[in-house]
């Protein structure tokens, strides 16, 4: 896949491309990054890349000019690739959506900066346009580096069987299990030194692993993201552990009163 990113910081994209599980996917060459910097398009001896708004205000506005050259040199090297504006006026970036981007052949991402991008230039060449969520950044970059970071975990190759087993969690609509490593007992007084490692887990039965794993994940989904399970059906095993997850937290929780 081939991504080509407008944006007047391209040293920001060093965070993906020379970090982790997207750096090790470009020496794999899985992906493609290439970033373009409108400031090289400009013709004034300033290199002027933004201008005050037509009607006053606070904030500058990103010139039409550099810009639309900056997007055809990017359709010059990503034939066919939708251009895409991060913004919080887009559509929310959902897994569904991510899984959508992953079979595409490239995209063009427009990350703007300042108040915002002439009208005139998003109504010519923009496609599509994307919000990670409803708050405001200070540009599109991080954006776009959250966007693309979704995507490649998505190209086949990338992830290893660890990460793929963690994303399957959130992608069957659940939360994922707690985790525990070692040591067995954690002994700094910031620790409960009551709650120990859950007993399941040091027993090496792998069936009664995945089945307390799951109704971990069911009780965490209840308890921090009620949407999530009420957007998704159970299956008859699921139903069963919920209920027995329930009826042993209501246990605990009478226990701890002292009745
Ligand atoms: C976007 C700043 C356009 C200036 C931004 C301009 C954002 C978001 C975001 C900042 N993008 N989801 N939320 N961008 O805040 O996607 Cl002109």
């Amino acid at each position: 896949m081939r991504f080509d990113v407008i944006s007047l910081f391209p040293e920001m994209f060093d965070a993906i491309t020379k970090h982790g599980i997207t750096s090790r996917a470009i020496d794999k060459k899985i992906y493609v990054l290439n970033v373009i910097n409108p400031r090289d398009f400009t013709q004034d001896n300033h290199k002027t890349v933004d201008d005050r708004p037509y009607g006053g205000g606070p904030g500058m506005v990103m010139l039409a000019e550099p810009l639309s050259q900056a997007i055809n040199a990017a359709k010059a090297l990503n034939v066919d690739a939708k251009v895409m504006h991060l913004s919080p006026r887009g559509k929310p970036l959902t897994h569904e959506k991510v899984m959508q981007l992953s079979q595409q052949q490239g995209l063009i991402l427009l990350a703007s900066r300042y108040e915002g991008v002439d009208e005139r230039l998003l109504d010519a060449l923009v496609d599509e346009e994307i919000s990670i969520g409803d708050y405001v950044l200070s540009g599109g970059e991080l954006p776009a580096m959250a966007l693309i970071d979704a995507v490649v975990r998505q190209l086949p190759g990338v992830l290893g069987d660890a990460d793929s087993a963690i994303e399957d969690s959130f992608v069957n609509g659940l939360l994922d299990y707690s985790h525990f490593t070692r040591p067995e007992v954690l002994t700094r007084p910031e620790f409960d030194e009551n709650k120990s490692v859950p007993e399941v887990l040091l027993s090496g039965n792998h069936a009664k692993i995945r089945e307390w794993r799951l109704k971990q994940s069911l009780l965490l989904t209840r308890a921090k993201r009620p949407d999530l399970l009420a957007a998704r059906s159970l299956t008859k095993e699921e139903a069963r552990l919920l209920q027995e997850g329930i009826k042993e937290q209501e246990q605990a929780s009478l226990q701890l009163k002292g009745t």
